[in-house]
């Protein structure tokens, strides 16, 4: 039986990555003086490090770009995260970043009916606040349960401590709840916790990641106004990810 409904927030509440997290990025290497652009494509590839903090480190392991000048550079990394944070906050406070098609009304619908929502994500508990309140407004912060985020656990996805966090703290097994997901770090993530339940809605960095293994893959939960194509999984109902669509699998 079905409790709750636990939900990614980059790439799958919306499409934040390219446009959001990358554009802050960039702009807090600007005004710290580095030289570092990460580009749409380099991006692609720093996604496969999640975490803001961890991403800045594996960039400068991998590419060929000068240390910068610290004898701190955990230090040094955490505040141009912070830097970072702020920059992406007020990204989504200019309202730049809308919620994909049909994550409102899925939210909608679910509520109505009982079911209980919770967020399982990499991304610093700020981001989360800023994105919903900026989307669905501030009591919207409520609708979840739980809010499981960022540093609260020692190792981000594709570890499955993020989702044990948030079944832990709803008292829920893993067979209870049905997990929203965009990426193959999510997919890790989520299999690793035990859920077996899963749906991806692919987004432009992930539409080629390996999704075997998930209940459901379309290219978006959709609407009346942008219907959903199932790319494998069941059929659905009509054209647009029903909670009826979504509790039958
Ligand atoms: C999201 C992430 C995050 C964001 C940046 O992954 O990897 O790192 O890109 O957020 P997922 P922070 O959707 O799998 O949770 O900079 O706040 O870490
Ligand atoms: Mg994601």
């Amino acid at each position: 039986m079905i409790k709750a409904l636990i939900f990614d927030v980059d790439g799958t509440l919306a499409d934040t990555e390219r446009d959001g997290h990358r554009i802050a990025f960039n702009r807090a290497f600007a005004d710290a003086g580095l030289d570092w652009n990460w580009t749409v494509e380099v991006y692609h590839d720093l996604l496969k490090v999640t975490g803001g903090k961890e991403r800045m480190r594996y960039f400068l392991e991998k590419y060929p770009v000068d240390e910068p000048d610290t004898d701190d550079l955990a230090g040094y990394i955490a505040d141009l995260h912070k830097a970072k944070t702020a920059h992406y906050t007020k990204l989504l406070s200019e309202g730049h970043i809308p919620l994909r098609p049909g994550v409102e009304r899925l939210l909608n619908e679910a509520r109505q009916r009982k079911l209980r929502l919770a967020i399982a994500t990499t991304t610093t508990p700020e981001n989360v606040t800023a994105l919903l309140e900026n989307t669905l407004g501030k009591e919207s912060i409520d609708w979840f349960e739980v809010i499981a985020a960022g540093d609260i656990v020692p190792a981000k996805k594709p570890a499955p401590d993020i989702f044990n966090w948030a079944l832990e703290k709803m008292g829920l097994s893993p067979d209870e709840v049905i997990a929203f997901e965009d990426s193959r770090n999510g997919i890790l993530s989520v299999h690793a916790a035990n859920i077996e339940k899963l749906v991806i809605t692919v987004n432009g960095y992930t539409a080629e990641d390996d999704f075997s293994g998930a209940t459901l893959i379309l290219d978006q939960l959709g609407d009346e106004a942008a219907p959903a194509s199932v790319i494998s999984g069941p059929e659905l109902k009509g054209d647009f990810v029903t909670l009826d669509d979504i509790l039958a699998l």
